[in-house]
């Protein structure tokens, strides 16, 4: 099944419907994306790592989740599959597509899916529309990078299982440049967009463009990688890079967000989970550039502001030492687009 979820778009698979060894499974999954290939042409990935994006789900033998979830990334110009970060916006298709396949009965009005996510172990319950026992697509919310309105699907998330602080500190100096490094069920590393000599407001498009910057980053990246305890990060899509501003519409900061190469044109959800939680632990890099709703408050709602809009997020911090997150929540949208049967490209061809 093809979905939207939230500002993403990927392809939906019972895990039982897929091979079970991950390296036949990723050879067939390039060949249905149509990877490698910077148009994807051969395939139904849409050419930009927001989708080019696999979520497998199954029944869950966990006592405390319904189904679990598998996120994958399938690159878009390399011949790669990673199960080494979750997607907090495929996220949001779980729960429907749970029902639609028949893993969880659905509720009268409304349905509530424990989701088990396996490339983090964390938890989440997502909520959404069932009138009359069948899932409802259409409805009210609006999510900013996605146009008209859709059914809310209410998302919350435990505390994680991992620190907060994967370096054990609110602040690091990489290479003489003060970081952030957070990990709110997505490792992020937070700069001040004014330390990078970038105004933080400038458009994806040209931010991709500047060399200078793109040079900068990779090392900072690489550097807050093995501070974060994940190693040589050169080939994995994470830590992502968010570069922070002061605010310009209301909400609490300006983000723009390297994924880790392409600059995001929203924010993932979990990135802004990480962002809004870095944001409230004291020292943080975020201070004297956000502008939190209540100064001090630990809990309640942060706007993060980004290039096609916002997205809110509610965090409940407890400073510590150590701080956690206790508990976040996001609304999100996402829509069935087509439910059938792909055909990849022969095995055979890829190497012709
Ligand atoms: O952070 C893009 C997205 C994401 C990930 C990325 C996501 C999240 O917007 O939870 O959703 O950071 O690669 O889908």
């Amino acid at each position: 099944m093809l979905m939207r979820g939230g500002t993403s778009k990927g392809a939906y698979f019972l895990a039982g419907d897929l091979p079970a060894d991950p390296s036949v499974r990723k050879e067939l999954l390039l060949r249905v994306m149509g990877s490698p290939d910077p148009r994807q042409i051969d395939g139904i990935g849409g050419a930009h790592p927001l989708t080019s994006k696999v979520a497998v789900v199954s029944a869950s033998p966990a006592p405390e989740a319904d189904v679990d979830y598998l996120f994958l990334q399938v690159s878009v110009a390399e011949a790669q599959v990673s199960d080494r970060q979750n997607c907090g916006n495929l996220l949001a298709g779980v729960g429907p597509f749970a029902v639609e396949r028949g893993l969880v009965p659905a509720g009268d009005a409304r349905t509530s899916v424990r989701i088990r996510m396996l490339n983090t172990g964390d938890l989440a319950t997502a909520s959404f529309p069932t009138p009359g026992g069948r899932v409802s697509y259409t409805g009210g919310a609006k999510i900013s990078g996605v146009p008209g309105t859709a059914a809310p699907v209410v998302i919350e998330f435990p505390q994680g299982a991992g620190p907060l602080l994967p370096t054990g500190r609110a602040v690091d100096l990489v290479g003489g440049t003060p970081v952030t490094c957070v990990d709110n069920g997505m490792p992020t590393v937070l700069i001040a967009a004014s330390g990078l000599r970038i105004t933080g407001y400038e458009d994806p498009a040209d931010l991709e463009q500047n060399q200078d910057l793109r040079t900068r980053l990779h090392e900072l990246r690489l550097a807050a990688g093995e501070l974060m305890g994940l190693g040589d990060v050169r080939t994995t899509t994470v830590p992502k890079l968010t570069l922070l501003a002061p605010p310009r519409n209301g909400g609490a900061v300006t983000t723009r967000t390297f994924i880790p190469v392409r600059c995001h044109t929203s924010i993932g959800v979990l990135g802004a989970a990480s962002v809004a939680a870095g944001l409230r632990i004291p020292g943080s890099v975020g201070e004297g550039i956000a502008q939190l709703p209540s100064a001090g408050s630990q809990g309640g709602l942060v706007r993060i502001e980004h290039p096609t809009g916002f997205l809110d997020i509610e965090t409940e911090i407890a400073t510590g030492p150590p701080p956690v997150a206790r508990r976040t929540a996001v609304v999100r949208t996402a829509r069935k687009l087509f439910d059938g049967t792909v055909f990849p490209r022969p095995a055979a061809e890829t190497e012709a």
